[in-house]
């Protein structure tokens, strides 16, 4: 299987990466210090994914892998969705998304609390090729905070599988066993596997 440079600038995301990958035999490059960020102006998951993913490409003339992921809630009609990392603001902090999310669902029934979390995945080649995966993890989202693990939603987000806790009060390697991340990170690997 190729060694692949890993797009994303988000240290969380990097461990859970590293941490699924590594059990499952791919090996990853650092991204390079000196690439700039990229605008994610797509209104996709895919194309943003994509968009990162081609970049390391131009840069590296590595083979690149990127994700991008949002937390889409029923009673919002699946916002915040792509716009997550800025549903309170353009440079908003993981805590203010979280508190404008709680604000936002404070008159909303605990039966109407369903949400997920998607990742897409996406592999770029230099010749230009292509390859996206999803993964999904459905939930609820709590009414206040709890747990100290992850980042992000994570405080809010309860898995419908995990007996009532949130993704935070997991560990590492707990929400890396079943996360929306893993699913979409095994996904590429069979993927990978049958298309090679
Ligand atoms: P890169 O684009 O550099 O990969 P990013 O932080 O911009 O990193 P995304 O656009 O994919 O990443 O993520 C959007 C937001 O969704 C992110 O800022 C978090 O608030 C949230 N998020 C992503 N994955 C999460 C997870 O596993 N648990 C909780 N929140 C998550």
């Amino acid at each position: 299987m190729t060694t692949f440079v890993l797009a994303t600038a988000n240290p969380h995301k990097t461990e859970e990466i590293r941490a699924v990958l590594s059990e499952l035999g791919v090996t990853l490059l650092a991204r390079p210090d000196d690439v700039p960020e990229v605008e994610e102006n797509e209104d996709t998951l895919e194309g943003n994914a994509l968009a990162k993913a081609r970049a390391l490409v131009d840069a590296t003339r590595h083979a690149a892998i990127a994700d991008d992921t949002g937390l889409f809630v029923d009673a919002l009609g699946g916002r915040p969705g792509v716009y997550s990392a800025r549903y309170a603001g353009e440079h908003a902090t993981y805590d203010e998304n979280v508190t404008r999310l709680l604000a936002e669902l404070s008159e909303v029934g605990d039966d109407r609390r369903g949400a997920e979390f998607r990742t897409v995945i996406c592999v770029a080649y230099p010749s230009g090729r292509w390859r996206s995966v999803q993964g999904i993890l459905t939930g609820r989202i709590t009414r206040e905070r709890r747990g100290i693990h992850g980042f992000g939603y994570d405080p809010v987000f309860e898995p419908l599988e995990a007996g009532g806790r949130t993704l935070a009060e997991m560990t590492p390697p707990e929400k890396n066993a079943n996360s929306h991340r893993a699913r979409a990170l095994r996904a590429l690997v069979e993927e990978l596997r049958t298309s090679s």
